[in-house]
């Protein structure tokens, strides 16, 4: 087991610090899916690769693709290469990418299919993704933060019913709302793997762990508690019961009035916002009970120029007085100009 730096409570990385509630000026910086098709040193070992599986799977490679931004634009953080949809492959699931058109899942779409899957996480994959997790962290500069990361619960769960990515989810709510008990039997089968997944990552070196919920926006009120708040809740419990000193943020993209009252329901350490939210808002509804992060459209970093200037000023001058990361409202865009990334940087760490 790697030395885990942040069990000391000690730090002087300026991300970890932030997440701890402390202010930081200028604010840390990292993006989400700042490793990816934008960057051309990614699409050569990409190629290098074979398929997107193979990538994920090559702790050499995936080595090199989790550093490559943080070499290019110095962020504050490292996030694992890796994807959500390794543990639905964990568990016995078929799973491609396949080129142009996305992720494709053998679907499970009763409790019959998810009594074929796999009772345990299968390693036989996973470990490489430790090993890449203990390599990316013997390498990292002082000040970076290494993030490891999941889908939650609801968000695998999308993937593994529908197949793909869904326009309508009808397939996942005709199950969910049809049939809440058997679909409680998938929801807690990934709770279980995601809990494993996430405290492996931390023994291997991540210093903050983050729970994506991309389809956090899908669902009505009532439902939004019982399949992303209460496995998030049990998740965040059970990371801070074995590594109490890991951050654990949750980014419920999309929540929309689910932000309000997020944070204290399941206990996060940081709320990853999306760009939907006005971020004078977010500084005075959620910043006083959690660290922010967030929340730069990714369409306004891929135009650059003017726009990118004042949307950045904004955000800065209401949200760089508290806990604060920047980062964007979603994942950058796979056109994006790396020149608009170096900027940015620039733009966040100035006065
Ligand atoms: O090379 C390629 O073409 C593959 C593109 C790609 C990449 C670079 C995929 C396929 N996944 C990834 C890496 C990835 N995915 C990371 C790596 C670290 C980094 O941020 O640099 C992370 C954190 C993810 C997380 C992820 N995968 C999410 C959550 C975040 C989000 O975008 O909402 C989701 C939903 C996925 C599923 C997924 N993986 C890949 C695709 C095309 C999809 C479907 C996306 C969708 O449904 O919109």
């Amino acid at each position: 087991m790697v030395a885990n730096r942040t069990n000391s409570g000690q730090t002087r990385k300026p991300l970890l610090l932030a997440l701890r509630g402390k202010a930081q000026l200028p604010p840390p910086i990292w993006l989400m899916r700042q490793a990816g098709r934008y960057l051309t040193e990614y699409r050569n070992l990409r190629d290098q690769a074979g398929s997107f599986l193979d990538l994920c799977y090559n702790p050499k490679l995936a080595t090199a693709v989790t550093l490559q931004p943080v070499n290019r634009f110095g962020f504050d953080a490292a996030i694992l290469f890796s994807d959500i949809l390794l543990i639905p492959h964990a568990l016995g699931q078929d799973v491609k990418f396949i080129e142009r058109d996305g992720p494709q899942l053998s679907p499970v779409r009763s409790v019959r299919d998810v009594d074929k899957l796999n009772s345990e996480l299968d390693f036989a994959h996973l470990a490489a993704v430790y090993e890449t997790v203990s390599n990316v962290a013997t390498q990292l500069s002082e000040h970076v933060t290494l993030i490891g990361f999941a889908g939650a619960p609801w968000t695998v769960a999308t993937y593994m019913v529908e197949g793909r990515t869904s326009k309508n989810f009808d397939l996942i709510k005709r199950w969910a709302f049809s049939d809440p008990i058997g679909f409680e039997i998938l929801i807690s089968r990934l709770t279980d793997a995601t809990i494993i997944h996430l405290c492996k990552q931390i023994e291997a070196g991540a210093e903050v762990v983050q729970l994506f919920e991309s389809w956090a926006g899908v669902l009505p009120a009532k439902e939004f508690l019982r399949w992303c708040i209460k496995p998030v809740k049990f998740i965040t419990e059970q990371i801070k019961e074995r590594f109490p000193n890991v951050p654990v943020v949750a980014f419920p993209r999309g929540a929309g009035t689910g932000y309000t009252g997020y944070a204290e329901a399941t206990g996060v350490d940081g709320l990853g916002v999306d760009y939907t939210l006005s971020p004078t808002w977010v500084a005075e509804r959620l910043q006083p009970n959690v660290a922010i992060q967030g929340n730069l459209d990714p369409a306004v970093l891929l135009v650059g120029g003017s726009a990118m200037k004042a949307a950045v000023s904004e955000i800065k001058l209401a949200l760089s007085s508290g806990p604060f990361v920047f980062n964007l409202g979603h994942g950058v865009l796979p056109q994006t100009p790396p020149e608009h990334v170096a900027e940015l940087v620039q733009l966040v760490r100035e006065d």
